[in-house]
């Protein structure tokens, strides 16, 4: 049932869903289900695109290339995160004043129960999961997904009392009447600068979860998450959840009441005291017990391709950050580890037009090794004149192996996206285990 106030698909005849993928399917499966009626036509730029096997072959399809006749002829458009408003082909669909929404405004028309959601430009899919696991504590059937990979609307219809949107900022920018009870704002560093024209509009895009939210939470310690003065706010030092002090340990405190000692969580890392604050920050926000918040704070260890030791071998430590697709996410693995010896840093891929330099401060600060591979492998070897260049993570993998030696650590935190050697993160997280497993099996 769509919710009072908002629109309806049925106001709709002829859908186009603009986009495959994860996201495209999930929007056919739902308008099938909700408005049967409707004559929903697929395009895809490319010519196999995933999730086309899986598409009812009564949709009428069409790949390889845009379709604007069909753009055209639509009545509304279900637009694919991954595809910009600025395409050139929407051009004539924005004039006409078509309009062009994505799967998260869907979401919002057939959403029935409490949400919560999060966005920022690091630490999304923590706190997502790690919200998702307070209210599960709490015995609350959970719905999570958005952005962190299982489709929004595929949640919906399952009798979820509660959902954990992780939102990113393409989301967001088709998304116009999402109420959410909690919507947090984690922290803001560049990003995505193949697709916005500045850092203002990568935000401004950030700041849409904020619309309709009755709990608006941003970092105290990050101004550019922050839209007014009446925010409830998370941070270090300050903020209505923060660390204190108490019999000499440090403590996340919620309203300031201490609340669990920060020894007590199970992630690792500075900037996970950040996620945990602001994760109970979000299930105060749908009254979550914090009793249920405590023992997921002490139970969680985090996701796979996140910081995740993978292996421990003659005294080095192999560490696998390939989630970090972005300049910050590698500087919070470079200032959270520790490591005894040299840091043999595994960085490169697609760098997304960012400014690499600001990593140099922190890597001058280390005894580190840089090794250096795939499409931006020449602009990140001028950070260190340690740098080495490889084709590919592999032989990058392999140099590592053979210059390190006890008490050292192998991190690959890229600072970059995969997508010019790999499917997405997680393949390059699985190509790096897969690669240190080779190298441990090796005769000596
Ligand atoms: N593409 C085309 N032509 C098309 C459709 C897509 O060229 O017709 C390309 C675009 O470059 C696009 C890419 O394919 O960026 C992604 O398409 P996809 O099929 O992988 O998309 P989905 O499977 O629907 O995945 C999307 C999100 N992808 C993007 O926003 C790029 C997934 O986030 C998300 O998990 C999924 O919906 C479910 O919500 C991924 C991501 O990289 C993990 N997100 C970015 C990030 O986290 O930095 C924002
Ligand atoms: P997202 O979903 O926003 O990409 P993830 O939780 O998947 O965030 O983490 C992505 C990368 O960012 C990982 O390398 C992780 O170690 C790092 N990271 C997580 N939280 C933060 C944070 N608060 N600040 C900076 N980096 C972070």
């Amino acid at each position: 049932m769509t919710q009072p106030g908002h629109r309806t698909l049925t106001e709709f005849k002829h859908i186009v869903v603009m986009g495959l993928g994860i996201t495209g399917l999930s929007v056919v499966n739902f308008i099938a289900r909700h408005h049967p009626d409707a004559m929903i036509r697929v395009m895809d730029s490319r010519q196999s695109p995933p999730g086309e096997a899986q598409l009812p072959e009564t949709v009428a399809r069409h790949t390889g290339s845009w379709h604007s006749a069909w753009l055209a002829s639509a009545d509304l458009v279900v637009i694919n995160p991954g595809i910009s408003l600025a395409t050139p082909v929407l051009a004539p669909v924005h004039a006409a004043g078509t309009p062009i929404v994505g799967d998260i405004e869907l979401f919002a028309w057939y959403c029935d129960k409490p949400a919560v959601a999060i966005t920022g430009s690091n630490g999304k899919s923590t706190v997502t999961a790690l919200v998702g696991e307070m209210a599960k504590a709490d015995g609350i059937n959970v719905g999570v997904g958005g952005n962190i990979g299982v489709a929004a609307l595929d949640l919906l219809d399952k009798g979820h009392d509660l959902y954990v949107l992780e939102l990113s900022s393409f989301q967001l920018e088709t998304t116009k009447s999402l109420t959410l009870q909690g919507a947090a704002f984690l922290n803001f560093s560049e990003d995505h600068m193949d697709r916005y024209q500045s850092l203002a509009d990568y935000r401004a895009a950030k700041c849409r979860i904020f619309t309709h939210a009755t709990t608006l939470i941003g970092n105290a310690d990050d101004a550019q998450t922050q839209i007014d003065a009446d925010m409830c706010l998370f941070g270090f030092s300050q903020g209505d959840y923060c660390l204190c002090t108490d019999d000499e340990q440090a403590w996340l405190s919620a309203q300031g009441k201490p609340a669990l000692p920060v020894s007590s969580l199970s992630l690792v890392g500075r900037h996970n005291v950040a996620n945990s604050l602001a994760a109970m920050a979000l299930a105060d926000s749908v009254g979550v017990s914090q009793s249920a918040q405590i023992t997921a704070l002490r139970t969680y260890t985090g996701l796979a391709h996140r910081c995740q030791k993978v292996a421990e071998h003659q005294g080095v430590i192999w560490v696998n950050d390939s989630k970090a697709t972005n300049v910050a996410s590698t500087l919070a693995a470079l200032d959270g580890l520790e490591v005894s010896g040299y840091l043999h840093l595994l960085v490169g891929g697609e760098g997304k037009g960012a400014d690499f330099s600001v990593l140099q401060p922190a890597l001058a600060k280390l005894p580190v090794r840089l090794y250096c591979f795939g499409k931006d492998q020449a602009q990140l070897a001028a950070l260190d004149a340690s740098a080495q260049c490889f084709d590919t993570l592999q032989q990058a993998i392999d140099a590592a192996a053979t210059a390190a030696t006890k008490g050292d650590m192998v991190l690959l935190s890229p600072a970059c996206a995969s997508l010019d050697q790999f499917t997405n993160f997680a393949a390059r997280g699985q190509a790096f285990v897969a690669g240190v497993e080779s190298v441990i099996a090796r005769p000596l």
